[in-house]
């Protein structure tokens, strides 16, 4: 185990060699505490949810790979792996939940039947952990998605269903932030598109806004719930279209006053998240951010300490936007230890921020306006190696979570004494 000396040894010099060059350690560790990043509850069961007993992940291009033993299968499980990942993490966090997560009780409800009440025990539940809710209507493993069309359906009987269900979670969203006193995301992601080149793609549009608006009448306050579209450039056996691509949901947030959700792995393989930031808040009030790992296509992998994920925390650090960016994560791995995969995911978003925020910015553009684009790029590369860690260390060791590699053992025993026995 790391000693609490040497943690403390590390972090006085840690902060001597940031004040040296104008960052001050201990008002970035006050800073951080204001992030609170929402957690995807679905990581803990490969997104399966408990309307059935078995639950799978089905449809819409949206795939976990790997048998990884231990998956969650109850409620009960599910807030035990909760429990343990954010015993492992420093800072709040919030809890992100899914529709087909509801505390259905034994019973089949069908996602154009839910309420409140199935809701109640998780609202309670954060409650006493004094946490946010945020919230996801689910628009997929479901047989009236299995024709590849929800929203944006011809098929009239389905597409009312689904503008039911995404109503129905939306006013669940506003009781979930009205008892718990913090504004819930709501997050829409449909996985409707094509395999095939269509021809009316300009049809399913013209449904996908009409059933929005319908979705979308009832208002609450922003207090509340916050309403987030997630777009999606292409999923696998969506090949050719997806209706609600990039432009259709960008246009539909700026009219509409919504939050657009952008997802790192839901656009080109060139194109970066990061760089979307400052332009979509232009023209949207607020963002919403699932925070994942592309690897080729939108594979989900576990987060990263990578230059993308820096990318995206130094921009909304650098520009003070932590209160119009409500930061998520969406990725879920199977193959490994999945609290494990949860940990390193989001710990890897918290170091990206607390990096961000050891950032001498002032300094970096003042270079780049004069010009000192060699100054700009020698000190964006010294900064890579400063002594970041130390400071994370500290941060942990304050927090009473583990520091460094610690909380590895902390997952093999959690593994051992629970995971294995499922
Ligand atoms: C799918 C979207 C969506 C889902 C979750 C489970 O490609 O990213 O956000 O991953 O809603
Ligand atoms: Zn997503």
């Amino acid at each position: 185990m790391k000693s609490k000396e040497l943690i403390e040894k590390a972090y006085a010099i840690a902060k001597e060699e940031y004040a040296a060059i104008g960052v001050d350690t201990d008002a970035v560790l006050k800073k951080i505490d204001k992030l609170a990043i929402s957690l995807h509850c679905w990581q803990t069961d490969d997104v399966g949810g408990f309307e059935t007993p078995d639950a799978e992940l089905g449809g819409g291009g949206i795939q976990t790979t790997g048998n990884y033993p231990g998956k969650a299968g109850t409620i009960e499980e599910m807030r035990a792996d909760l429990d343990k990942v954010m015993s492992l993490l420093p800072g709040k966090q919030r809890l992100n939940l899914h529709a087909i997560y509801g505390d259905f009780g034994g019973e089949f409800v069908d996602r154009d039947q839910i309420e409140v009440k199935h809701f109640q025990s998780w609202i309670d539940w954060a409650k006493e952990r004094k946490m946010g809710l945020d919230f996801n209507a689910t628009c997929f493993s479901h047989p009236k998605a299995d024709d590849g069309f929800t929203l944006s359906s011809k098929n009239e009987e389905n597409r009312k269903f689904w503008v039911e269900h995404v109503k129905r979670c939306r006013a669940i969203s506003a009781e979930m932030g009205k008892q718990l006193g913090t504004p819930c995301v709501h997050n829409t992601w449909i996985p409707d598109g094509t395999k095939d080149i269509p021809v009316d793609r300009n049809g399913y549009r013209v449904i996908l806004k009409k059933s929005l608006d319908e979705a979308f009448a009832d208002e609450y306050p922003k207090e509340y719930m916050k309403d987030a579209v997630e777009s999606k450039v292409f999923g696998i056996g969506v090949e050719s279209m997806t209706v609600g691509s990039h432009d259709f949901y960008l246009g539909y947030a700026i009219k509409n006053n919504k939050l657009i959700c952008l997802d790192s792995g839901h656009f080109h393989p060139t194109e970066v998240v990061g760089d979307k930031i400052s332009s979509c808040l232009q023209f949207v009030d607020e963002l919403l951010l699932h925070v994942t790992r592309p690897i080729r296509w939108d594979s989900d992998h576990v987060v990263t300490l990578n230059e993308d994920v820096q990318l995206i925390a130094s921009e909304i650090v650098r520009n003070d936007f932590l209160s119009r960016v409500n930061v998520g994560l969406d990725f879920f791995d199977a193959s490994i230890n999945r609290i494990g995969a949860y940990v390193i995911g989001t710990r890897a978003a918290q170091k990206a921020f607390l990096i961000a925020m050891l950032e001498p910015t002032k300094s970096l553009v003042e270079l780049e306006e004069a010009g000192k684009n060699f100054e700009r790029l020698a000190t964006l590369e010294e900064l890579k190696t400063m002594p970041f860690n130390a400071v994370w260390d500290y941060y942990c060791a304050k927090e009473g979570v583990p520091a460094g590699m610690d909380y590895i053992a902390d997952i093999q025993a959690y593994e051992k004494e629970v995971l294995s026995k499922r």
